[in-house]
């Protein structure tokens, strides 16, 4: 399946997933296409609505100690719901749908949350560090929403100025 990141200020991003209710052979070609995508664009998460595919699914790959992302870390995540969350935490979070931009964000430390993997078995997960941050911003895209959208309004001001001038400048290169 061929795969395209869904880039701001495209308003497909703003769309709610809808719940997957069919862990079928084209749920399992959507998962397989968005994993290389990921790692070529050197992602560690993406929501498939960043690829098109307004659908309660999602892929993280938090690379470990030597920075590696082996395919065995990959974990596929379908109709996440948050049980528990506790503590705050900042990191200075990227996005594959709004490049080159990083800023800190505020989220929950810890986490407990209950998926389903690709062929619909229920999981439940405790997530702390970097895996509770990127689950918490993949979450966010489900409901159409951006890290960008959480920053002052000062700061996003200054994004929106920056950002325009690097598609600008984008185009004419
Ligand atoms: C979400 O983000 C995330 O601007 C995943 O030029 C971010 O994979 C989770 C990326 C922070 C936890 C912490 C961004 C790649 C990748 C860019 C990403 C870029 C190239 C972002
Ligand atoms: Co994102």
């Amino acid at each position: 399946m061929k795969l395209s990141i869904v880039e701001y200020p495209d308003k497909r991003l703003r769309l709610k997933s809808k719940e997957v209710k069919n862990f079928d052979k084209k749920l399992h070609e959507l998962l397989d296409s968005m994993y290389p995508m990921m790692i070529d664009t050197n992602g560690i998460g993406l929501a498939s609505i960043q690829v098109n595919h307004p659908i309660k699914a999602l892929i993280l790959n938090i690379p470990d100690e030597d920075g590696e992302q082996p395919r065995e870390n990959l974990l596929e995540i379908i109709n996440p719901v948050v049980s528990h969350c506790e503590g705050e935490t900042v990191y200075q979070e990227g996005c594959l749908s709004v490049p080159k931009f990083y800023e800190d964000i505020t989220r929950y430390e810890t986490l407990t949350l209950n998926y389903q993997d690709r062929e619909g078995n229920t999981k439940t997960l405790e997530a702390d560090g970097l895996l509770s941050i990127a689950i918490q911003h993949e979450m966010d895209h489900l409901e159409g929403i951006l890290f960008i959208d959480k920053l002052s309004y000062a700061r996003r001001k200054k994004f929106e100025k920056e950002y325009k001038r690097m598609l600008k400048e984008r185009k004419s290169s």
